[in-house]
């Protein structure tokens, strides 16, 4: 079986739950829990739950165990996909090929769906009963994670930039949710600290290497592949890679970023699906 089959059957897995967590469309408010499945069931790649339940096997855990904080990761990555897209963000009309929740929900709803599901990914993360774990997951999304990472990028809309600053809205605003979903799974497991620490960084360069693909797939992309309108980087005068270096230079950084995820890994354990993971990320086109 191969890595996107892997993804596919995997995916197939998180989905079943996401159904399972996720209030119906017949509970009241109704317009609400429609738009939340609007947004959770509109096909992403569930890589961050995935990466729970592989950092858990990984590091010698058996099954499905950390299902809910898997799945808490979806719940969180899809609000900030959500509040990403608003208006007083990035505007954007199109995500997962279909029209954005504000778009089809109006941005009061949108907004509020981005709420509903951050409250109800710390309810299944409380599951676990580990506070470590839902400490690390607050500490990855507050101000020293994806909201300070989504400051930054605000602010630098039509601004000069250098690469201090795109490493820190990449590591901010995409790498830290990618390790602490790695980290968690991990957590979970029971793993020692060299454990730790190598996926750790794992996740940290994979994390940075899948923004600067992000970037340059705005450009090299095609719209229906993505689910999402290319060019919308360059129309908001974003700060990128590709911006900053071209993009010929930006895929050989994205490489070493790469190389280097791979080489966190202690030669020791079965990294196979880490690595193709990793090849993954690097050649993926949507
Ligand atoms: C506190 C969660 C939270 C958010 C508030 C809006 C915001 C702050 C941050 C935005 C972060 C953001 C949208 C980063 C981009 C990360 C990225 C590259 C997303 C695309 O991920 P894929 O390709 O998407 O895995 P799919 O659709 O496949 O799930």
């Amino acid at each position: 079986m191969d890595f996107e089959q892997v993804l596919e059957r995997e995916g197939l897995l998180i989905e079943n739950h996401l159904e399972r967590y996720l209030p119906s469309e017949d509970e009241i408010p109704f317009i609400i829990h429609k738009a939340i499945r609007y947004s959770v069931f509109s096909g992403g790649k569930r890589l961050r739950p995935l990466l729970v339940l592989w950092a858990y096997r990984w590091a010698g855990g058996i099954g499905d165990g950390p299902i809910s904080v898997a799945c808490a990761m979806e719940l969180i990555h899809t609000y900030s996909l959500i509040h990403d897209d608003l208006p007083c963000m990035d505007n954007d009309d199109l995500r997962r090929g279909k029209p954005t929740c504000h778009r089809a929900f109006t941005e009061g709803i949108a907004t509020l769906a981005g709420d509903a599901l951050h409250a109800l990914a710390f309810e299944l993360l409380a599951v676990t009963g580990n506070i470590q774990i839902i400490r690390e997951v607050a500490h990855a999304i507050g101000t020293k994670g994806l909201v300070g990472g989504q400051v930054i990028d605000l602010l630098t809309e039509g601004h000069e930039f250098n690469e201090e600053t795109l490493k820190y809205i990449h590591y901010h605003k995409t790498a830290s949710l990618i390790t602490v979903a790695l980290r968690c799974g991990a957590l979970l497991a029971g793993a020692n600290t060299e454990e730790m620490e190598s996926i750790t960084n794992y996740g940290t360069n994979l994390g940075l290497a899948f923004q600067i693909v992000d970037d340059i797939l705005d450009i090299k992309g095609n719209t229906t592949q993505l689910g999402k309108t290319v060019g919308s980087d360059e129309n908001k005068g974003k700060a990128t890679y590709p911006r900053l270096f071209g993009i010929e230079r930006s895929e050989s950084i994205a490489g070493d970023l790469i190389d280097c995820a791979k080489g966190s890994l202690p030669p020791d354990k079965d990294n196979t699906l880490f690595f193709e993971l990793a090849d993954f990320v690097i050649n993926r086109v949507y």
